[in-house]
């Protein structure tokens, strides 16, 4: 289960709280590969191969499907307020081809209304009345060195403080970029790690400190390096 991360040790749990807005990292294309993985690693696969693609696998019915698992965090109750992959991830439940947390309502003025989803094609963070963050999780089923390539930008560009996109390896955080509320291009960006049978990829999105406007498309895949 441990990835030999280099980026930031694999303490377990992030270093942040993604509930305190970040300041605006550089929002321009990063196509760049972190180059601090352990060179003597063997692939997970010849490249070019792909092994994951958040896009080409989904299923909005059925969870594990592929290796992937739809789920949230629910930072509003969370007593430390520090995602732990370990424990925090709750699988959501699938509405109408869309995951959504199990105890959704959708009149908009419960207390269980919230604006945390995912689809296909991204999903929306959630703030009020709680912060309930999505997760899109990868189960690994093979080992070696890997390139995971994260895209995010704003699907709805008219404005709001924007959302914070998470990569988290194991539990250690990989990278993390703030995206502007009108930000249609987004970013791109490749971090290369050695994955173990059963290392789980997250992909978390938060809404920073409001969710208004929050509609973003994001695309996990796993590859050779
Ligand atoms: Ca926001």
């Amino acid at each position: 289960m441990r990835v030999a991360l280099l980026v930031l040790a694999g303490c377990g749990r992030l270093a942040f709280d993604p509930s305190v807005p970040s300041a605006d990292a550089p929002r321009t294309a990063d196509a760049s590969a972190d180059t601090n993985a352990a060179p003597d690693a063997a692939p997970i696969c010849a490249s070019p191969c792909t092994v994951a693609d958040s896009l080409a696998d989904w299923d909005g019915v059925n969870q594990d499907t592929k290796g992937w698992s739809y789920g949230y965090w629910w930072a509003e109750t969370d007593p430390d307020g520090v995602y732990s992959a370990a424990t925090d991830f709750t699988p959501m439940v699938s509405v109408s081809g869309l995951w959504r947390p199990p105890d959704f309502d959708p009149n908009t003025t419960s207390a269980n209304y919230t604006w945390c989803y995912l689809a296909q094609w991204g999903g929306h963070p959630g703030f009020n009345p709680q912060r309930k963050y999505p997760v899109r999780r990868w189960t690994s089923t093979v080992a070696g060195l890997a390139a995971i390539a994260i895209h995010v930008d704003k699907s709805d560009p008219n404005g709001g403080d924007g959302v914070q996109a998470t990569l988290i390896v194991d539990g250690a955080t990989v990278w993390q970029q703030a995206i502007d509320g009108t930000d249609a291009t987004g970013v791109t960006h490749t971090a290369t790690v050695v994955l173990h049978a059963g290392s789980t990829v997250d992909y978390m999105l938060d809404p920073r400190a409001d969710d208004a406007v929050d509609t973003t498309d994001e695309q996990l895949t796993i590859s050779g390096p």
